[in-house]
């Protein structure tokens, strides 16, 4: 990386401008494509790495405050026209690609004037990261918004070097014959633009090569495409976690104290402990259907268990997803007045995010993690379960249909659709013996520890300067 300067693009930047009283300040973000950018090696590097995302801010606010961020990236905002960012985000992402990607055909709500805002959308960015790319950049653009972005950057610099991950799982190429023609083609050369192209699972690979092999005509050769006189390698590259972050967190004082106040409020229960977006593809109505088959099947767990649902807001300008989060409140309404009794619920559920002590105390008093998506790119709260679990103790019940469930070989793998066998599993669960919890969380540590996310980054960096030189040496004929 000594001489290239890296250049990422995601939707978001990871930060935020909060204003409270007239007074504004800088919250950094925290998430996953931060701590694995954050990780990469610049030592020596000739540039700070820049980071482009849509501003959700005003550029009065950036122009004012930028002074605040200090730290190892140079970023650039993209100021959207409210307009097209709304039909871009809320529309063409996660009302046609989020549903279709995720198998949810029925919720696809396709808009023209959505795919329009797309194409605008990700030929502003394209501008912006050609605007600054110098000879010797690396360009990574993450995810589902962008899709786009590979073809434009490559149209005006031919001969950049470009990397797409997608967090996100790439359907069958059934599923994308239901997009219009243009949008496929859009989409599928779009990322054809890109030198190397990466998913979290082989499956999703196997999936966009046939979708490019039979939507477009265009051959592939062990993970190589070779389109335009050049050569594109799509390959797996499964994300991984910050597991020390995760596994020494058991220690700190703020999860320790929080823990030991969850573990007192439940003293005679067992806990079930689940956390995701508000998002219908993390099927928490089937976790919930699960439960309630379980205290069905198993009434001697009543006043013996406690099912702390967690749920972050999260897209609430869409329909599909204020639809969902009434469905889940009656469930658990439902539910605890059914089977609770008058001192006791089987259901705690909170609507809001948890801070990350809360969430490690949560992750670590918890007897089960309970991960149920009806699809999931990866997941990464299973991985993040399993690095907390310092104690070795824990049970993780895992959807088959997460990207995760691929290296979680030892947690109890469940079809989230199958409500008696998540209840069978679940009784297992709580039934394990610890040195057999022990056993299983050790093997999935080990791992975790090995593919972290630092080791996600630098071999898709790796792997992506790799090709660069290939391109080099061996342009395709
Ligand atoms: C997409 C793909 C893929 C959640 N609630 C709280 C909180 N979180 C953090 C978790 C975890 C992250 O958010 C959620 O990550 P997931 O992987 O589970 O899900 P998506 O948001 O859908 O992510 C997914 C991922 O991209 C990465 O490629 O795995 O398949 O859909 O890190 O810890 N953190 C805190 N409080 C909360 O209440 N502090």
């Amino acid at each position: 990386m000594k001489n290239n300067r890296l250049i990422i693009v995601s939707y978001r930047l990871p930060f935020a401008f909060e204003t409270t009283s007239g007074s504004t300040t800088l919250k950094a973000s925290s998430g996953g494509l931060v701590t694995a950018m954050k990780s990469l090696d610049f030592k020596g590097a000739r540039e700070k790495p820049v980071w482009v995302g849509c501003a959700d801010f005003s550029r009065r606010t950036w122009e004012k405050h930028k002074h605040l961020l200090n730290d190892d990236f140079e970023y650039v905002p993209v100021f959207l026209d409210r307009k097209i960012q709304q039909d871009f985000y809320n529309g063409f992402s996660n009302s046609v690609i989020w549903p279709l990607f995720h198998y949810f055909t029925t919720y696809v709500d396709y808009q023209e004037k959505d795919f329009v805002a797309y194409q605008k959308a990700n030929e502003a960015v394209s501008e912006a990261v050609a605007q600054l790319m110098k000879p010797q950049d690396i360009v990574w653009v993450h995810d589902y918004h962008f899709m786009g972005l590979p073809r434009l950057i490559r149209e005006k610099k031919p001969d950049a070097t470009i990397g797409f991950f997608l967090h996100i799982p790439f359907p069958s190429y059934e599923l994308i014959r239901i997009l219009p023609q243009k949008c496929k083609q859009y989409l599928l050369t779009g990322l054809l633009g890109a030198d190397l192209v990466g998913f979290h699972t082989n499956d999703y690979n196997i999936h966009f090569l046939q979708s490019v092999q039979i939507n477009l005509g265009v051959q592939h050769k062990i993970w190589k495409i070779n389109y335009q006189n050049r050569l594109i390698q799509s390959d797996a590259f499964p994300v991984g976690i910050n597991y020390s972050l995760y596994h020494d967190a058991y220690d700190n004082a703020d999860v320790v104290e929080e823990r030991a106040a969850l573990k007192n409020a439940y003293k005679d229960n067992k806990i079930i402990f689940s956390v995701d977006r508000l998002d219908y593809t993390k099927g928490v109505m089937q976790r919930l259907d699960a439960l309630e088959a379980f205290l069905q099947r198993y009434p001697e767990w009543t006043e013996r268990l406690t099912f702390i649902l967690v749920v972050v807001p999260s897209r609430d300008e869409i329909l599909k997803y204020g639809e969902r989060k009434v469905m889940i409140e009656q469930a658990v309404g439902r539910i605890n007045g059914k089977y609770g009794t008058l001192i006791w619920r089987p259901i705690v559920y909170r609507y809001g995010s948890v801070p990350f002590p809360q969430l490690l105390a949560l992750y670590t008093a918890c007897d089960v993690a309970l991960i149920t998506p009806i699809r999931d790119g990866m997941n990464l709260v299973a991985k993040e379960f399993v690095a907390a679990r310092k104690d070795h103790q824990g049970v993780l019940i895992l959807s088959e249909m997460t990207g995760a469930a691929n290296e979680m070989s030892t947690a109890l793998h469940i079809n989230p659709m199958d409500e008696n066998e998540v209840a069978d599993q679940m009784k297992i669960a709580l039934e394990m013996e610890p040195e057999e919890q022990a056993r299983r969380i050790a093997i999935m540590q080990r791992r975790l520890k090995e593919y972290d996310v630092k080791k996600w980054a630098g071999s898709f960096v790796e792997s992506l300067l790799n090709m660069q030189s290939t391109q080099q040496i061996e342009p395709a004929p």
